[in-house]
């Protein structure tokens, strides 16, 4: 399997965790997200829409991280990364969306591009954008998650709690305060030390050349 991945990428990062979780070998083609790599004639085949990741699995290519994700849940043996029943996957999935698709998009590189070129928004105005969304969700997600929950959902680590864990790293890095999500942070304080969450951690995967 070969990832098309950027080390801080946090829908990359998702995957990143699903694979080790999985026990998957895989490589990395690091697509320098900074320097605009993503639209690359090259990178552009492997994926149109120009984002990260995307997996080549035996010349095939997925995209979208929830939906790889899926993918190596049902084709691949490890620990299960959704619920088996029904009720649970549609809850997991509820949770992962509040994140993949409502949060992440707002506060995505070309997003924030977007803004600081077309509108010239300052630096603390992009701040206030980046923590105005990431509060709105995590607030919505600490209402929803039980007292002294060990996971987002059920007793074991799923496709929400990755979201999870993928997202809090970048909180941190644009220095949102998430003290206030207690139960978020419990959950996210605990699955983070996994051996498998920390081999995938952007730090491991930041190429030697940045
Ligand atoms: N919904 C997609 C989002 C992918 C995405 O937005 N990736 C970001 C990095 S986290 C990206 O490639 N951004 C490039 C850009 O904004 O130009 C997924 O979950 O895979």
């Amino acid at each position: 399997m070969i990832l098309y991945d950027y080390y801080r990428s946090t829908a990359s990062y998702r995957v990143r965790m699903a694979l080790h979780l999985k026990g998957q070998p895989f490589q990395t083609v690091a697509v320098n997200l900074k320097e605009g790599e993503q639209q690359s004639a090259s990178h552009l085949k492997v994926n149109p829409q120009g984002l990260v990741p995307a997996l080549d699995i035996d010349g095939e290519v997925y995209t979208q991280s929830l939906a790889i994700i899926e993918y190596l849940d049902e084709t691949c043996i490890g620990a299960p990364l959704m619920p088996k029943d029904e009720e649970g996957k549609a809850k997991v999935r509820a949770i992962a969306h509040m994140i993949s698709s409502d949060l992440h998009p707002l506060n995505n590189l070309r997003v924030l591009n977007y803004l600081e070129n077309n509108f010239q928004i300052t630096a603390q105005q992009k701040q206030d954008w980046y923590s105005h969304w990431v509060h709105q969700t995590f607030q919505a997600l600490e209402d929803l998650t039980p007292h002294n929950a060990e996971f987002l959902h059920g007793n074991h680590l799923t496709m929400a709690d990755i979201c999870l864990v993928a997202q809090m790293y970048n909180v941190e890095r644009f220095n949102v305060n998430a003290t206030p999500y207690k139960k978020l942070l419990n959950i996210y304080n605990k699955i983070k030390n996994a051996p498998e969450i920390r081999r995938a951690h952007p730090d491991r995967y930041k190429p030697k050349d940045l």
